[in-house]
């Protein structure tokens, strides 16, 4: 899979590569946080994107040798100890003719979604764009023949997301990396005489994505094999800084999920722009620091035909609160199946999804984490308003019987509240430390009401 490399390509991708490099060799985490506020801002506004883990994976489904096979789809090569020159015929069976670029960034839209993150390379190698490097990619090696991700790339700067692209650091199918142990691959070792070539190999790659697609946000995963240290991450974002001084990269670049919950904004002892909670909401999300929770839909990132173990609108609805009361992002998982058709279950999800933040979107969008410790009936975001005020939204889950809703220990003055969906108006007022509002009889929204709170000056509540 290796004889495909066009050599002259290959030639100007070191060059450039090599030039790029030396251009940034400023160290990311000296960077002034003003840098990085700036970069982050549509990435803290947007707080909700889609996750697409697709690839060769899907042919099977989960199934191997008409054996449904453990674990994640996207882990089938390691799960059923499949050896790489059978894999790699799958790629012989991949085309996605059903797949519909502006489709899927329609759903991911009307979802309420700001951002797409796709699997440009998971650790199977594979790739989904057009690469001078292997021509294990989908335009060399599949009777598909046509790039995947610049078709996605132009259609969501056409509908108006962010397009962003996730990339393995393992590769199960590259030869510079090896088995640790035959019966499974992950994790990888690396021959030592070949790392730098490796190295060089995913830079050229990285930079082919971004001049081709131009993705806001490289999110790195399969950063965990030993051979792989937090100084490589760190140079690798002083490469892309390099390539392009906007890009966002996540904690994965290096080792920070190790240390996501020591990785703060006044340290960042970790390269990387966010911590990246993975099927998990931190409790108290992870103060003073961007991070994003990805999770599945179901129990798997790639697709599995026979995973059926689907959560509810409401627990995903409810998670995006629960994220956003955090301070945090949600970047919720789809996994397109051989065709290119985002499962029924996962659609009709989104759409619930969609009409839930048609409505409510501004309680999520651009807030910031809750002021208070406990909302016993639900969560709490908050967005400063001109003249120094502050908006609160409390997204109320459990509809209180008496119609108090009581908000502990909040001493600021009071400056009106209502229903956020129709604006109608409700009674508020002092109740001992703390405030009520008095609700109308009947819960509007039995996943999650929002009620406006709009008070004086930033929140000041009694702990
Ligand atoms: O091994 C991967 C897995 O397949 C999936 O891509 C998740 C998504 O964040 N990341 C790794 C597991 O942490």
């Amino acid at each position: 899979m290796y004889g495909k490399i066009r050599i002259g390509t290959l030639l100007l991708l070191v060059a450039s590569t090599c030039a790029a490099f030396a251009a940034a060799a400023e160290s990311p985490t000296s960077e002034p946080s003003s840098e990085q506020d700036a970069r982050m801002g549509w990435w803290r506004e947007a707080r909700f994107g889609m996750f697409i883990h697709w690839g060769l994976y899907a042919i099977p489904a989960g199934t191997w040798d008409t054996k449904q096979i453990k674990g994640i789809g996207e882990w089938i090569m390691d799960h059923a100890n499949i050896p790489v020159e059978e894999y790699e015929k799958l790629a012989s069976q991949f085309n996605p003719v059903k797949f519909d670029a502006a489709q899927w960034v329609r759903i991911a839209k009307d979802a309420g979604m700001r951002y797409i993150v796709i699997t440009s390379k998971h650790h199977d190698g594979f790739c989904l764009f057009d690469t001078a490097t292997t021509g294990y990619d989908v335009v060399d090696a599949t009777p598909y023949a046509a790039c995947l991700l610049k078709p996605l790339s132009d259609e969501c700067r056409k509908q108006g997301l962010k397009f962003c692209v996730y990339y393995s650091i393992m590769d199960w199918h590259h030869p510079a990396q090896y088995r640790n142990n035959p019966r499974q691959y992950n994790p990888t070792n690396i021959h030592a005489d070949k790392r730098q070539a490796y190295i060089d190999y995913m830079k050229m790659q990285l930079k082919e994505l971004i001049t081709g697609c131009d993705p806001a946000v490289l999110w790195f995963d399969g950063e965990w094999p030993a051979w792989w240290t937090e100084d490589d991450g760190r140079d690798m974002v002083a490469y892309l800084r390099g390539l392009n001084p906007g890009i966002i990269v996540n904690n994965r670049v290096g080792k920070g999920r190790q240390g996501m919950e020591g990785m703060s904004k006044s340290d960042r002892s970790y390269s990387g722009d966010f911590g990246t909670p993975e099927q998990q909401i931190p409790a108290t999300g992870i103060p003073g620091v961007d991070w994003e929770s990805c999770m599945t839909m179901n129990d798997t990132w790639g697709f599995k035909s026979y995973d059926q173990n689907w959560k509810s609108a409401e627990t995903l609805i409810r998670n995006i609160i629960d994220i956003a009361s955090k301070g945090g992002n949600y970047l919720l998982n789809v996994g397109p199946t051989a065709e290119g058709l985002i499962p029924e279950p996962s659609v009709d999800r989104l759409a619930a999804i969609g009409r839930w933040m048609q409505k409510n979107g501004s309680s999520i969008y651009g807030t910031q984490a809750s002021p208070f410790s406990q909302t016993p009936w639900g969560r709490c975001t908050q967005k400063p308003l001109e003249g120094g005020k502050t908006r609160l939204f409390l997204h109320v889950f459990q509809w209180p019987g008496d119609r108090k809703l009581v908000i502990p220990g909040l001493k600021n003055k009071l400056l009106g509240a209502s229903l956020l969906d129709g604006g109608a108006r409700l009674e508020v007022a002092r109740a001992g430390e703390g405030v009520a509002i008095t609700l109308p009889q009947d819960c509007p929204d039995a996943v999650a009401a929002v009620v406006v709170l709009d008070i004086a000056g930033r929140p000041d509540v009694a702990q």
